[in-house]
């Protein structure tokens, strides 16, 4: 009797426990010890830090003022005290890797400590979430008790690149909605966020040198309306926008200040038509063409002089100097060779260079910009088309087309980033409804993305640990909105960084959903246009 109502209890605790939405972080921390009690937050509670976490203090302070009302100050001190967040970056955690933490909440005061301070700006992460949800509102809330519940988290994550992309060339987003994405990545505790600044329909960054790229480049006179097969014509108005160089310079700074890299994006040879439209003699054909208004695959690439491959090492030139992130991005995907086919030049360049089809081409001139940044301490990024022209040495693969590309390289010892379109193309639709939006085909479900396992089972221990980790797409021939963008990418992105965070062994989809319900809450102060998931 006595064994059975002990039972109960226990079952009723672990109940109890398992619902409590008090704690509903996401992605899921390693470890939670939740005990009794909590830690009131008040006007007078000091935010303590070190030398080295005091920006990241005073990034709290500022992003709770608005919910609370007040700012809580921010103290450069070397003793702990009573009624105070501590934010200290301890060597001894070094066991928890550069971007893990231990997160203790006690009734007297919270802790944050990590052996980096990117440990610590992720323990503040987790710590608003501990935080009633309305601790996310714009404007002070009155009658809440901003309660934090006592526990020890200890907490780091699986992967190291835990990315997210958006396509701005087809559709340019304005600056401020994409500090407002970052955000939303910081909460989740992406830290990569690549941006796709150029394609065949638009040129998004200004390069100094070459003024073109943007005044004629960023302008499309038109764009499709719906897919290219079903035929509706084109909508007559001109779609365009490029970020300034002090534009980026913020977005890196804005970025940085929370933990995440932009990796740059600049596509080659293939997805170059805007490039071409504004400096023709890029092209093979010597063809006037326009930025692009249709979508699909594009038989319109550079040409492999070297005066092109200069040209491209010059807008490198300007990219290093805004972006710091060590990895760069240069496309590589979808590159028909018709034109090199066609082309005399191109021919002869083969001829002269010993290559032995258009192939070894492209191979050729994505080694050349490997070459180019490996030299400045930079490494190559591409699509995994770049595997099938030999692949660069200092080379890093997305493998988009499956995972096949992904564990050929990783066999090889490239590093490698999963981004499958079977999994994290959040630009295909997330349900069958037909009131959902046009999306450009496609059909990944949240459960779909949360169940995905980045390591393909083929890899063994030894090529595994090149599996960098993970990212999700967001191309948008088919979103021309922030508001349409966050509903592709939210929810499911925040399962994808539970993917890239969590322990493959803690995840459980019921308990994500269940969090994911208090997450709402929060997006819906944030002004985030998420999609419903009652599923
Ligand atoms: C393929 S992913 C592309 C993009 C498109 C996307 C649409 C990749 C490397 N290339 O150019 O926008 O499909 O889903």
């Amino acid at each position: 009797m006595l064994k059975r109502l002990s039972t109960l209890l226990i079952a009723c605790a672990v109940w109890a426990l398992a619902n409590d939405t008090s704690v509903a972080v996401v992605p899921l921390p390693v470890k939670i010890e939740r005990s009794s009690g909590h830690f009131r937050l008040k006007h007078n509670t000091l935010v303590i830090t070190d030398r080295e976490t005091m920006s990241i203090g005073m990034l709290l302070s500022r992003c709770l003022a608005p919910a609370l009302g007040y700012k809580l100050k921010v103290q450069d001190a070397v003793h702990p005290r009573d009624n105070s967040i501590v934010l200290v970056v301890d060597p001894e955690l070094a066991r928890l890797g550069p971007e893990g933490y231990v997160l203790e909440v006690t009734p007297r005061r919270v802790t944050v400590h990590a052996s980096k301070p990117a440990g610590v700006f992720y323990g503040t992460q987790t710590l608003r979430q501990l935080l009633p949800p309305q601790i996310f509102a714009s404007e002070p809330q009155k009658g809440v008790l901003w309660k934090i519940p006592c526990v020890r988290i200890e907490d780091q994550p699986r992967f190291a690149w835990r990315g997210a992309l958006i396509d701005v060339a087809r559709h340019f987003m304005p600056k401020d909605f994409i500090l407002k994405f970052i955000d939303q990545l910081a909460l989740q505790k992406i830290n990569v966020f690549q941006l796709h600044l150029t394609d065949d329909q638009g040129w998004r960054l200004e390069i100094r040198k070459y003024p073109l790229l943007t005044k004629i480049g960023s302008i499309r006179k038109e764009t499709r309306v719906g897919r290219p097969r079903d035929n509706q014509g084109f909508d007559g108005k001109p779609h365009g926008g490029f970020y300034s160089q002090a534009d980026v310079k913020e977005i890196v700074q804005y970025a940085s200040e929370r933990f995440i890299n932009v990796v740059p994006e600049i596509e080659m040879p293939g997805h170059a038509q805007a490039a071409i439209a504004a400096y023709p003699e890029l092209g093979n054909t010597g063809e006037k063409l326009e930025v692009r208004t249709d979508w699909g695959v594009n038989k319109h690439i550079f040409n492999v002089n070297e005066k092109t491959i200069r040209f491209l090492q010059d807008v490198l030139d300007e990219v290093l100097e805004l972006f710091p992130s060590r990895f760069i991005h240069v496309g590589g995907d979808e590159v028909p060779t018709d034109e090199w086919k066609a082309s005399p030049e191109a021919q002869a360049r083969m001829k002269e260079l010993g290559l032995a089809n258009e192939t070894e081409l492209h191979g050729y001139f994505i080694r050349r910009m490997d070459q180019f940044l490996t030299c400045r301490g930079r490494r190559l990024i591409g699509w995994d088309e770049i595997l099938e022209g030999g692949l660069a040495p200092g080379a890093t693969v997305m493998s988009w087309r499956g995972v096949k590309g992904g564990i050929a390289a990783a066999k090889t010892g490239h590093d490698v980033i999963m981004t499958p379109t079977s999994h994290t193309y959040f630009d295909y639709s997330q349900a069958k409804d037909p009131k959902e939006p046009l999306a450009i085909g496609g059909f990944i479900p949240l459960e779909k993305v949360y169940q995905y396992e980045p390591i393909p089972p083929e890899l063994d221990a030894a090529s595994a640990v090149h599996i960098l980790g993970t990212q999700g797409q967001l191309w948008t021939e088919y979103i021309a909105t922030p508001e349409h963008l966050e509903y592709m990418a939210f929810p499911r992105l925040t399962a994808l960084a539970e993917v890239a965070w969590t322990p493959a062994e803690k995840k459980n989809y019921e308990s994500f959903l269940e969090r994911l319900r208090v997450h709402a809450q929060r997006w819906r102060l944030l002004n985030v246009n998420f999609r419903k998931f009652s599923e």
